[in-house]
């Protein structure tokens, strides 16, 4: 296996298990863990030996908490639409992945960390894990993908509140609304992800890679709303909300928007 310097990639028996591997961060997603990932998942479509993919985030506190603000605090609406962009093709990879992707949600799944983990076909949590899309509170829309992949699995209605709010959602709150599919103990979590995946690798690979086209079909009239999203999301980047936004963050105080 390839070494990387942000995640960590391992084959363990038939499962690619891949940890985001920033823990100081909070798995904070830059550039170049982006790419790792890439990477790493492209494994999973040519390596037969793969029949499932494990993702996690190392440490005990989080999966991850969002895109690095530090690092994107500072691009401009056509840096923000190209790395929106790269980011969704690497999302979906996870997504469109022939193998079963299972993110094992183990703290803050926040911003680009819950749409990491949407693009996955399954997801299970820590019951001390947290949730959120708090792209607003920066003065940005979520940029991969989230404003589709939330409505796909939870609905319109709620998915509008989480992500014009903003607010933070815990785990029994996930589970209710269908945003994960199990909660477990910290202490058990990685062994009951890994029961999970047995259900799916006992499976026939063939079977299981027409369910996953199948099932993505179904969503694929979506794909304007994600080109309105890239759209949406670059211009943020010029807009004076994002620049108090990241500000504000970073200085550690509260923001205060002039709406433009
Ligand atoms: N980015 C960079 N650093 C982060 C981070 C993040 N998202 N989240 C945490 N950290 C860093 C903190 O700065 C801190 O580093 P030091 O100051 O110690 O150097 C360290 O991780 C530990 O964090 P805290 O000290 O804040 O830990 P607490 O337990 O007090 O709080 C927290 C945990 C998760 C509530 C808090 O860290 C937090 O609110 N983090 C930010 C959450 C957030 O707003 N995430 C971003 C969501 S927006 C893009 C595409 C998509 C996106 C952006 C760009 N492009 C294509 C350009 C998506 C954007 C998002 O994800």
């Amino acid at each position: 296996m390839t070494s990387f310097e942000n995640i960590l990639v391992e084959l363990k028996d038939d499962t690619l298990c891949i940890t985001i591997n920033r823990p100081k961060q909070l798995n904070a997603l830059n550039k170049n863990t982006i790419s790792e990932l890439g990477q790493a998942i492209q494994e999973a479509y040519t390596n037969p030996q793969i029949k499932a993919v494990l993702l996690t985030g190392s440490g005990e506190k989080a999966f991850v908490a969002g895109a690095d603000i530090k690092e994107f605090a500072h691009f401009n609406g056509e840096q923000g639409k190209v790395l929106s962009a790269h980011g969704h093709r690497i999302f979906k990879m996870f997504e469109d992945c022939p193998k079963p992707t299972v993110a094992v949600i183990n703290g803050f799944a926040l911003g680009g960390g819950l749409e990491l983990a949407m693009a996955c076909h399954v997801r299970v949590a820590s019951d001390n894990a947290r949730f959120s899309q708090p792209e607003v509170s920066l003065g940005v829309t979520p940029g991969y993908g989230g404003t589709q992949r939330l409505v796909q699995l939870i609905g319109k209605g709620k998915a509008m509140e989480l992500l014009m709010s903003g607010e933070m959602i815990k785990a029994d709150e996930a589970l209710r609304l269908g945003l994960v599919n199990y909660v477990f103990a910290p202490a058990d979590l990685l062994n009951e992800a890994k029961k999970l995946i047995a259900k799916f690798t006992k499976q026939s690979p063939v079977a299981i890679r027409g369910v996953i086209k199948a099932v993505n079909d179904y969503f694929v009239g979506n794909l304007n709303g994600f080109d309105s999203e890239i759209e949406e999301f670059g211009n943020c980047f010029d807009s004076e909300d994002f620049t108090e936004g990241t500000t504000a963050f970073l200085k550690r105080r509260k923001a205060n928007f002039p709406g433009k």
